[in-house]
């Protein structure tokens, strides 16, 4: 998602600055034009490598209040934006000051007729640019760190009608992103679940709808999160406004009927952005004894409106996709909240 060059550390960057400088040659038959020109050209191509690097350090981050909600918030769970934003801000500042010492170095190398004085005035501006590149070594490296976690975030566009399914481990989301989706889906990290996220389309009147499985981070109890996940979970409501839920009945997922029905009241409560299809998979095959969709859909009448529509399905022979599909546009479209209506 964010590309960023590597940061090097205060020191790779001087000792680069350096051998820049010490590479630098003039011809001049001149004694002193030779040492004036050649002591300016020192400085430039020393000031020029920093302020190249700073730059491009600085350019690479993104610009952080132009990127949508979904993304800030991710960010700021990773590393707080403020403090990237004030290590930023000290680096374009040492690019600003090397610039400044730069042009000033030059004024006073062409002011005099002495070589030592040149000398002097060069290795000043040396050791000045170096001890505040050295002051910089501490957020030249937290830098980089933040680089690496940046790279870890998903690349999930922000300006589809998108809707994300939560359900039990082995109830069948994975199969139902396949079986509603016209494209391969797609994988995108997540640096909250050990799993990557799969996020489907499907084509419909010229627009593109997405589909996010999420396993690893609905398929708990909310209340059980620890801070950073329930974070990581909301975030999620910024990239959509509905949520499948999805149910096993018939136990073959491993778990019985009761406690997924409390986790969807769980995620209702926890989440009040979401609203909620219910869906009964595997309908193909045979409920136990004790267990009828009837008893389903009253637990689901409960959470009154929050729980929009339920539909039975079989993910795995596609009975019951097509009116999803139909509830799954309606809803998002309906709904009053289209977060990727704010964001290109
Ligand atoms: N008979 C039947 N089997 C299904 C249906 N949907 C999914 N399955 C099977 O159920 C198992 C679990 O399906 P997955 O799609 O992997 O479930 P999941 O919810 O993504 O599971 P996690 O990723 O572990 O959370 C697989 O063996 C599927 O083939 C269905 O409608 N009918
Ligand atoms: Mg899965």
């Amino acid at each position: 998602m964010f590309v960023i060059p590597t940061i090097m550390t205060a020191e790779e960057l001087l000792r680069k600055a350096f051998r820049r400088a010490s590479k630098v040659q003039i011809r001049d038959p001149d004694y002193r034009f030779r040492m004036q020109k050649l002591n300016k050209a020192k400085v430039d191509s020393f000031a020029s490598v920093i302020d190249t690097a700073l730059e491009r350090y600085v350019r690479a981050f993104p610009s952080f209040d132009n990127l949508p909600p979904f993304y800030i918030a991710l960010i700021d769970l990773l590393e707080p934006i403020d403090d990237i934003k004030r290590m930023l801000g000290r680096l374009e500042g040492a690019r600003k000051q090397v610039l400044s010492i730069q042009a000033k170095t030059v004024r006073q190398i062409n002011r005099t007729a002495k070589p030592a004085y040149m000398d002097l005035k060069r290795n000043e501006a040396f050791g000045r640019i170096s001890s505040m590149i050295k002051e910089l070594d501490e957020d030249l490296k937290h830098l980089n760190v933040v680089r690496e976690k940046l790279k870890q975030l998903p690349s999930i566009p922000t300006s589809h009608p998108t809707i994300v399914v939560a359900g039990y481990p082995s109830v069948g989301k994975s199969q139902l992103v396949k079986m509603m989706s016209t494209a391969d889906p797609k994988v995108a990290s997540y640096p909250f679940t050990t799993q990557e996220l799969t996020v489907g389309y499907f084509e419909e009147n010229r627009t593109r709808y997405q589909i996010v499985d999420t396993p690893g981070l609905l398929d708990r109890p909310f209340e059980k999160r620890n801070n950073v996940e329930k974070q990581a979970i909301l975030a999620l409501t910024l990239l959509s406004n509905t949520c499948i839920f999805m149910v096993d009945p018939t136990g073959h997922c491993g778990y019985t009927i009761e406690p997924q029905l409390e986790l969807m009241e769980s995620i209702a409560d926890s989440v009040p952005e979401m609203d909620l299809i219910l869906v009964i998979n595997k309908s193909d095959m045979e409920l136990p004894e004790g267990v009828d969709k009837d008893s389903i859909r009253r637990a689901a009448e409960k959470l009154g409106d929050r729980i929009v529509r339920t539909v039975e399905v079989s993910a795995a022979s596609g009975e019951g996709l097509e009116e999803l599909r139909e509830v799954v546009m309606k809803t998002l479209i309906m709904h009053e909240e289209k977060p990727w209506e704010n964001f290109g």
